[in-house]
């Protein structure tokens, strides 16, 4: 790759098994980066636990790296006090939604402008191969022996029931596609899901490259993804599952711009001088004697 500000200097320490499609997500998204001209400075990214989960750490920019499962509402309060840096979450399927899939379905219920990039491996992959929510139904892992007998989740049909803006699916098989969607999904000004498929050579033996070549499907270019219902309708397409950008619509208010705090003041909160005297009187006020 050609000299990228979001790259290291040298080779970063990445601790993903050779051959993982996590390799692309990230040439992906370094180069989506790079190619919107985004300030390193005016990025953060934020993520859970996981295999996916590491790659805030892989990235030349502010991150925060916590809890299994709770990106998303640090992603949010990012976005509320500074609404004019661009915020990315991202994390695998189970961080996501498995652990996390509570505050999926509320990020999705407030639109706030952050863009959620899942790994969907359709496994655990850190902790060695479970099953996670996007898993096959029959899958047989180390856990479930006798094949994973729960229906898999269906994020992109979810998440355009839930009327979110930008709703895509990539494979990391092809990186400029994920490129692409990428840089669509952080110029989309809302929340924003790419569901990215991605092998797991190592726990997940059945959902392999050649599985993901042949069960996917890049949607027709006479495709028009501002028809909710005709979206939702393709979403539910399963093997061959559609490529590209399902839904897009733009309007709905988002979420940091409503807060009161920003209704006179534009200033981000984070650059607002704050009056400690003030809260140090209403602490003093509730005291309990
Ligand atoms: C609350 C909590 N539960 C479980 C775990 C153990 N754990 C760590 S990562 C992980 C699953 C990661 O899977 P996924 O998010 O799909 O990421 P991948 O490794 O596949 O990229 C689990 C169950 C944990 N760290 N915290
Ligand atoms: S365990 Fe799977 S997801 Fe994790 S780095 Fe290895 S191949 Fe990638
Ligand atoms: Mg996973």
């Amino acid at each position: 790759m050609a000299e990228n500000r979001f790259d290291f200097d040298g080779k970063p320490d990445i601790a993903w098994c050779p051959g993982c499609g996590d390799f692309s997500i990230r040439q992906a998204l370094l180069s989506a980066l790079e190619e919107l001209g985004i300030e390193r400075g005016k990025l953060v990214m934020v993520s859970g636990i996981g295999q996916a989960a590491k790659m805030p750490q892989y990235v030349n920019s502010s991150f925060f790296n916590g809890l299994h499962g709770r990106a998303l509402p640090v992603a949010i309060a990012v976005k509320a006090v500074a609404p004019d840096l661009t915020v990315i979450a991202e994390g695998g399927d189970g961080d996501m939604y498995g652990e996390g899939g509570n505050h999926f379905l509320h990020a999705a219920r407030r639109n706030p402008n952050v863009k959620l990039f899942v790994h969907d491996n359709m496994v655990y992959g850190l902790t060695k191969g479970q099953a996670a929510p996007t898993s096959r139904e029959g899958m047989r892992t180390p856990v479930q022996v006798d094949g994973v007998i729960s229906a898999p989740l269906n994020p992109v049909a979810l998440a355009i029931a839930m009327n979110v803006g930008f709703v895509a699916r990539a494979f990391s098989g092809d990186v400029e596609g994920t490129k692409a969607i990428m840089k669509r999904a952080i110029l989309h000004e809302g929340f924003a899901l790419v569901d990215i498929f991605q092998p797991c050579v190592s726990f997940n033996r059945q959902n392999t490259f050649q599985w993901f070549k042949a069960n996917t499907r890049a949607l027709e270019p006479e495709y028009r993804a501002d028809d909710r219902a005709a979206a939702f309708s393709r979403a539910l397409e399963e093997e061959p599952f559609p490529l590209g950008l399902l839904y897009e619509s733009g309007g709905r208010p988002v979420f940091e711009d409503r807060l009161s705090v920003y209704r006179e003041d534009k200033r981000p909160l984070r650059e607002r001088r704050h009056d400690m005297s003030m809260l140090r009187a209403v602490m003093l006020e509730r005291r309990i004697p």
